[in-house]
């Protein structure tokens, strides 16, 4: 049975109404996701978050009233609470649990979390989000028993819990350490495929892409965070080069830090990519607002700009093509699969700038020459003549000197002496 849920949020001076409304429903959506059912929205007008309750004691009480009036088992608010503020609420609300928005995007990670390298990044996100918490909880717990005695012996409980959870994420990072250098070498093997990353707002349509791009089998649901893991699989069209495509976690607005921090490792694979696709739902009412917190993520990870790409997608439901005034995006759906090809087209593109398609005959006696070209190399064609291999092959650019002597031009002509 979904859990009974309230949501709540703030009309700060600087969101109009309707940028807060939309902003509660991505909420709601967060909320679905972790099962839960909202029966009723609460927003409050404020100059700023109260400290002491975050909507103010009257909004308080307003939401205890909701609160029996819908029999609701939860109350979810759109910004962090501070342990203080959450006890108070908690206080004032008695009948329901009080969580923040941080504390429901860990909720919905682990409960989705599947490989062994998201969960232990997921249990690390929670455990750095509940130490500071754990503090003030417990001297929230004290206070309520009183009493001599019962000091030194939450201290010590305290003292004692602490330490297991530090001991707890002082492994969790280690494990997430020999995570990474597995990653690493597995990166390292498949280092001269050109790599594609799709990244983006969550429910933008990346896996849906990403489905379209390969042989499929990526999760692509109306929920946000249907995908935890970064999934990578060679690309099921006719490319230039080798190419695989890497499909990631999502981005949304306000992402707890600590989760950022532990998913890190799993975005600086997808940022080590040659090209970086950043889908964009362009039918959201928000789109703008999603693109600039997806453009703000991968500066901080260190993406340069020119190795994005824009991809415009949900045209299916903005009707009319928009056009693009971009020259570095396309518009597409990976839905219905219109502009599919163009968005292919422009990765092929992109494969062959930083090379050339070379005609080649390297003669026998040339074998390590020969052993180069298929260290550094696509190579598309061979074919066996009397006096060695005629390859056709993409060379990358810092190569192409190696080879330049053994050019065979058209490949009717007879290779050049040199
Ligand atoms: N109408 C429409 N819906 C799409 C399109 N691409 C994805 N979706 C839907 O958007 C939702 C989220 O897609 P998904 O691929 O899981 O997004 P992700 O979170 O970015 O991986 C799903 O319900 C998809 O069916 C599209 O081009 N048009
Ligand atoms: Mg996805």
């Amino acid at each position: 049975m979904p859990e009974k849920v309230i949501s709540v949020g703030l009309i700060l001076p600087e969101l109009t109404r309707s940028v807060a409304e939309e902003h509660l429903d991505e909420l709601e959506q967060l909320i679905r996701t972790a099962g839960g059912d909202v029966l009723a929205k609460v927003l409050a007008k404020r100059q700023a978050p109260d400290p002491a309750t975050y909507v103010g004691s009257g909004k308080a009480e307003e939401i205890k009233q909701l609160v029996a009036y819908h029999d609701a088992n939860l109350v979810v608010f759109d910004d962090d609470l501070s342990p203080a503020q959450a006890r108070n609420l908690e206080k004032i609300i008695e009948k329901a649990k009080v969580i923040d928005r941080s504390g429901l995007i860990l909720d919905i990670f682990a409960g989705r979390a599947r490989s062994r390298e998201a969960r232990t990044q997921v249990e690390l996100a929670q455990l750095e989000y509940l130490l500071p918490r754990l503090t003030r909880a417990w001297t929230h717990l004290e206070r309520q028993a009183g009493g001599i005695g019962t000091r030194g012996v939450g201290e010590t409980q305290l003292e004692l819990d602490r330490r297991i959870i530090r001991t707890r994420i002082a492994k969790l990072k280690e494990d997430l350490k020999h995570i990474e250098r597995t990653r690493e070498t597995q990166r390292k093997a498949r280092s001269d495929a050109f790599t594609v990353a799709l990244v983006g707002y969550t429910n933008a349509g990346k896996s849906t892409l990403y489905n379209r791009l390969t042989r499929g089998g990526a999760e692509a649901a109306n929920k946000l965070f249907a995908t935890l893991d970064a999934k990578s699989q060679k690309a099921a069209f006719e490319m230039p080069r080798e190419t695989v495509i890497i499909d990631t976690v999502g981005f949304i607005r306000k992402l707890p830090h600590n989760l950022v921090a532990s998913f890190r490792s799993t975005m600086e694979e997808a940022v080590a990519a040659d090209l970086v696709l950043h889908v964009i739902d362009h039918s959201h009412p928000q789109f703008e607002d999603q693109r600039a917190i997806g453009d703000e993520v991968l500066r901080d990870l260190g993406v340069e700009a020119d190795r994005v790409f824009e991809v415009y997608n949900k045209s299916d439901v903005l009707g009319d093509q928009p056009r693009l005034r971009r020259r570095d995006a396309v518009a597409i759906s990976a839905l219905t699969g219109a502009g599919v090809d163009d968005l292919v087209e422009a990765i092929r593109e992109r494969e062959l700038l930083g090379g050339e398609v070379m005609h080649l005959e390297i003669p026998h006696e040339e074998s390590r020459l020969a052993a180069r070209l298929h260290e550094l190399a696509q190579i598309y064609e061979t074919q066996q003549t009397d006096n060695g291999t005629r390859f056709t092959a993409w060379v990358p650019r810092d190569a192409v000197h190696l080879f330049e002597a053994h050019s065979a031009g058209s490949l009717l002509k007879p290779a050049r002496v040199s």
